[in-house]
């Protein structure tokens, strides 16, 4: 059991600071991002994205404090400025109550209703506890979405799923899915903020390469509400789901410019 188990009230995001050491850090995650003091860097130039168009057959977990996809560690990212290519490893979802404000990051103080973490790690590693030694051993892929009229298709697979899942612990198989169905196409990927930070969770590990992309991913309201529906593993609803920001203590921020 981790840490953060028995969720917010109790255990959670305000408390991590003393239940691990690092999460005391200089260099935490999630932040606002302050648009006007981004500097622009022309080594941030496009990712180049390998076996994205993938199709897996994946399972998804209600690992008690949100829901996790293993991936297949045949999906690469590189380019975009990263100093080697990375191998996508997992992803999970951040979000807030019924479609209110969910995001992890902020731009300029606005709270999006939900964020995507694509979690990479370098490819020469094997498992993330190694590559979390390496200060810049994980890259995670952070996109936002936005409340759309229309349901998105394209995630029917997820959303249908966590009927299954409800409960802390459990497991389902997910209809064939794609990372490059789950994101915006490639060409809206250009924009992007970048800057070195930590896992948002316990041990708060401060070896993380961000990256958050401007183009957000559209949800129908419907949709959104459905990751509400989980419970944590204290049987409680599974509702805002992320760290407040942390202090910046003078990190820059980049923005793409290539
Ligand atoms: O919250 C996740 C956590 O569940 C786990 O996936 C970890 C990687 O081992 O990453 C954090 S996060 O920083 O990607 N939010
Ligand atoms: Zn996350």
């Amino acid at each position: 059991q981790s840490d953060f188990s028995c969720d917010h009230p109790c255990n959670g995001p305000k408390n991590w600071n003393h239940a691990n050491s690092n999460c005391d850090g200089k260099q935490q995650s999630p932040i606002n991002i302050v648009t006007r003091k981004t500097l622009k860097d022309e080594r941030l130039t496009p990712f180049k994205f390998d076996n994205y168009q993938q199709i897996f057959k994946g399972t998804i977990k209600n690992n008690g404090h949100s829901v996790q996809v293993g991936v297949p560690h045949l999906s690469t990212v590189s380019g975009g400025g990263l100093p080697t290519s990375y191998k996508a490893v997992q992803f999970h979802l951040h979000w807030g109550n019924n479609g209110g404000p969910g995001s992890e990051h902020t731009i300029d103080g606005e709270q999006y209703p939900m964020e995507l973490h694509i979690v990479h790690m370098k490819h020469h590693y094997s498992d993330l506890t190694t590559a979390l030694s390496d200060a810049e051993g994980v890259a995670v892929l952070g996109f936002f979405y936005e409340k759309s009229n229309r349901a998105n298709g394209k995630y029917d697979p997820i959303i249908n799923a966590l009927r299954s899942i409800k409960n802390a612990n459990g497991n389902t198989s997910l209809l064939p899915v794609s990372l490059a169905q789950l994101i915006p196409a490639e060409q809206n990927l250009t924009s992007y903020y970048r800057y070195k930070g930590s896992l948002t969770t316990p041990g708060c590990t401060e070896a993380v390469v961000w990256t958050l992309f401007e183009s957000p991913i559209p949800l129908s309201i419907e949709q959104l509400r459905m990751f509400s529906e989980l419970k944590f593993h204290s049987g409680n609803s599974m509702i805002e789901t992320f760290r407040p920001v942390q202090p910046l203590n003078g990190r820059q921020v980049f923005r793409s410019g290539g």
